[in-house]
């Protein structure tokens, strides 16, 4: 394996410098902020990013992510001409030498949270979700822009959204995205990039909207529609493991060609689809140690990051991407994958 950083270009609270001095990490997952869904990412946005960051002795081996936009997901006329435009930026990717793209394809929003501010014992910052309070959320306030959305919803809009997405459940959906992958993995092959879809965070629906990239099932669907190894997952504990019925060491063997990208991290469930997030180490909850020795079994070679970390030592920043307690986790995890390998 080999250990990254989630990198939010020059806007990031954390700079290069920093995650260089943390020892074990060799390279960075990196984005473009701001870039709207639907735009084609040039030659010369990937070879910016590629050159800050190697000029720090870092590699950019993940782009994280290049958004689908809503008519894709939505199956509306406009998707044709948007899926040539995430072709173009794939191609344009294949020609950097940028090895993996992580996307999802959750409607409207992408990771979700009740609670962004939930204090631990030790008054560590961590994020929450309750499904009570999600159902009991009053939509009419809207949504906040958070770390992985490009912008905020006003009530309104969140009132827009739902109603757009009315007509399409789960099958609808899971056409639209098997149409998408159709049309887009046939230039990820050609261009010598891997795909790998990030599960829905949480793994079911919210406000009634359609999620379909959730346990072993959904996930397995996805790549018998489009078999290519190109067609690939980002494996994210900290997304899976919310659901108690996933079994990740298990699902590490099932996926193991068409893993392309881990994210881990760990969660302490307190309920029907309810849970906070902990630190790396606590596995209670989700069994860290067999999640690396499964990797380890398959072979696991690719880009690993510590995802979400705690907020810690009076830090501030973008909640989950804090520097000290991701550096925590990533010395955990390199000493863990280490361990496990001797
Ligand atoms: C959360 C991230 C997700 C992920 C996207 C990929 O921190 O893991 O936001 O980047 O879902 O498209």
């Amino acid at each position: 394996m080999k250990l990254t950083w989630r990198w939010f270009g020059e806007g990031d609270t954390v700079s290069l410098e920093q995650i260089k001095q943390i020892p074990v990490i060799e390279g960075i997952v990196g984005t473009l902020e701001g870039k709207p869904a639907g735009e084609v990412w040039s030659v010369a946005d990937f070879v910016g990013i590629k050159q800050t960051v190697e000029a720090q002795g870092l590699s950019l081996d993940v782009i994280e992510s290049i958004a689908v936009h809503e008519a894709i997901k939505k199956g509306l006329p406009e998707r044709d001409a948007l899926i040539d435009a995430f072709c173009e930026s794939i191609r344009n990717m294949g020609k950097v030498g940028i090895p993996v793209l992580c996307y999802n394809f959750m409607p409207v929003f992408d990771w979700m949270r009740t609670n962004l501010v939930y204090q631990l014992a030790d008054k560590s910052m961590v994020t929450l979700y309750d499904h009570q309070a999600m159902l009991d959320y009053d939509l009419s306030q809207g949504f906040e822009a958070r770390v992985a959305w490009a912008h905020g919803f006003t009530g309104e809009q969140v009132q827009a959204v739902l109603a757009e997405y009315s007509q399409i459940d789960e099958d609808a959906l899971f056409k639209n995205f098997v149409y998408f992958l159709e049309r887009v993995i046939p230039v990820a092959e050609e261009a010598g990039v891997f795909l790998a879809v990030h599960p829905d965070d949480p793994p079911w629906s919210i406000m009634g909207l359609p999620r379909i990239v959730r346990d072993a099932k959904s996930i397995q669907r996805i790549f018998d529609a489009v078999p290519s190894r190109h067609n690939g997952l980002t494996f994210c504990t900290g997304s899976l493991g919310t659901s108690p019925d996933n079994d990740l060491p298990a699902m590490v063997h099932q996926f193991a060609d068409r893993i392309h990208f881990v994210h881990l991290r760990n969660v302490a469930l307190t309920g029907f689809q309810s849970f906070y997030e902990v630190a790396h180490t606590d596995s209670t909850h989700i069994d860290m140690p067999a999640i690396m020795q499964a990797l380890i079994d398959i072979g696991f070679e690719g880009p690993l990051r510590p995802d979400h970390g705690r907020m810690i030592w009076g830090e501030t920043g973008r909640v989950g991407y804090g520097l000290y307690d991701r550096a925590l986790a990533a010395m955990y995890l390199y000493g863990l994958w280490q361990g496990l390998k001797r």
